[in-house]
């Protein structure tokens, strides 16, 4: 396993919860955490970040030690290779990278895999430039995932026409969502985003409220490919998705290449965001909105305050959040109740009646509405149904009450 040795820069108060995360980012690459030196900034060096003292020391901290160094920051590529240089060659990495090395790890649909595919060679893609040499230092992040060596020795034109073949292609896959998502809006199903930190517990959330089964993992990402399960309510059906989660400075080009995943789940007619009660939870619910404002997301939302299960009390919770725990359950029928509320007013409930002359009718609109009854009288069918609002008008006729 791949040590992995934190250089911490301290450029401001929220130093100590992006320190704690980063551990837990170098324990989802699978990597192990082998410590931290701080470095206090208070001018940044142009070369290499921190300070030319701190880097001898740092050096002499790690003289001799087979370890990966991690800057928890983002560093521009020069940066990257001059700190490699003053650490004897060590490999140092920035923060993105380590991000984009878990996305590797996890992406399983063809299109995650060349979502992050792209991510990776356009964070690479300007690092190239004349570095020669130091390329291959520049190259892949824990272990040798990510693109490979021998591609990045390739030349930068090379690496040019796969990020746009990779954009065509993903562009086609694209292409193709936004019909699904549009014959779905059509057949009137609503949906349901869950939407948040990484970590917070979405893909538990959705497994315990759709059986199904979700990879579920105590790590950061676990979920990258948006996932969508059929979700009853009282008779109602809604498609509930589940998302990559996000984490605070989450390098911009990184939602980039998600957007068009995630804007499938964003056209949701309702986003549950989900934060850990237990844990940073403002951070995780600023982060999270502005991540939304970002992807230019406007669906009503609802704040669910999970793992609740592991607070001696809720005092200091959010008044206008559901709180739940995924884990014991407790929560769950508030949830489900005032999840049907919120998007109550879309539906309309009626009783229908379609005498045996017009079955073939009723066959044709039936897949629009959630039937709750069904009787056969002499005369014809009589159905008791929830329409969603933009369909009621096809069964006008056909209301009884
Ligand atoms: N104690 C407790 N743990 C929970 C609860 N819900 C989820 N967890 C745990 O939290 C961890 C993360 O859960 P996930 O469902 O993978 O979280 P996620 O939000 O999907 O995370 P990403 O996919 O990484 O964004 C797992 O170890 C879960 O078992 C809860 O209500 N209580
Ligand atoms: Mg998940």
């Amino acid at each position: 396993m791949e040590n992995v040795y934190i250089l911490q820069p301290v450029l401001s108060d929220d130093y100590a919860v992006l320190h704690e995360e980063a551990v837990a980012l170098i324990e989802s690459a699978g990597a192990a955490y082998a410590g931290t030196l701080y470095a206090k900034i208070r001018e940044i060096n142009p070369a290499t970040f921190i300070g030319e003292g701190k880097l001898a020391e740092l050096n002499e901290l790690l003289r001799g030690l087979d370890v990966t160094v991690l800057f928890n920051g983002e560093l521009s590529p020069s940066q990257t290779v001059n700190l490699s240089e003053g650490l004897e060659g060590k490999k140092v990495i920035d923060r993105t990278t380590l991000i984009l090395d878990i996305f590797a790890l996890r992406a399983e649909s063809s299109e995650g895999k060349l979502q992050v595919e792209l991510a990776q060679l356009r964070y690479l893609y300007p690092r190239l430039k004349g570095k020669g040499g130091a390329l291959s230092r520049l190259g892949g992040g824990i272990g040798t995932r990510g693109p490979g060596e021998t591609q990045l020795e390739t030349d930068r034109r090379h690496i040019r026409s796969r990020i746009r073949a990779l954009e065509e292609k993903l562009d086609r896959t694209e292409q193709r969502r936004d019909l699904l998502t549009k014959r779905r809006k059509k057949d009137g199903v609503r949906t349901i985003a869950l939407v948040g930190y990484t970590n917070t517990g979405k893909s538990t959330l959705l497994n315990v409220l759709t059986g199904a089964d979700v990879f579920v993992k105590d790590a950061l990402f676990a979920t990258l490919d948006p996932t969508s399960r059929r979700l009853e309510i009282d008779g109602m059906e809604f498609l509930l998705v589940d998302t990559v989660g996000f984490l605070q400075d989450l390098p911009h080009h990184l939602i980039d290449a998600f957007r068009s995943t995630l804007e499938s789940a964003l056209h949701c007619d309702l986003a549950l965001v989900v934060c850990d009660a237990s844990g940073a939870s403002e951070t995780q619910y600023r982060t999270t909105m502005q991540t939304l404002e970002d992807l230019g997301f406007s669906a009503p939302i609802l704040l669910v305050m999970n793992k609740i299960d592991k607070l001696a009390d809720g005092a200091g919770l959010p008044r206008d959040a559901v709180c739940i725990s995924a884990k014991t359950g407790a929560g769950l029928d508030t949830l489900r109740k005032k999840i049907f509320e919120m998007l109550r007013d879309r539906f309309v409930e009626a009783e229908l009646f379609f005498p045996y002359a017009q079955s073939a009718k009723y066959g044709a609109l039936r897949p629009l509405i959630s039937e709750r009854a069904i009787e056969y009288a002499d005369d014809g069918m009589r159905v008791r149904a929830v329409i969603p609002i933009e369909h009621a008008e096809k069964f006008r006729s056909y209301i009884v009450r």
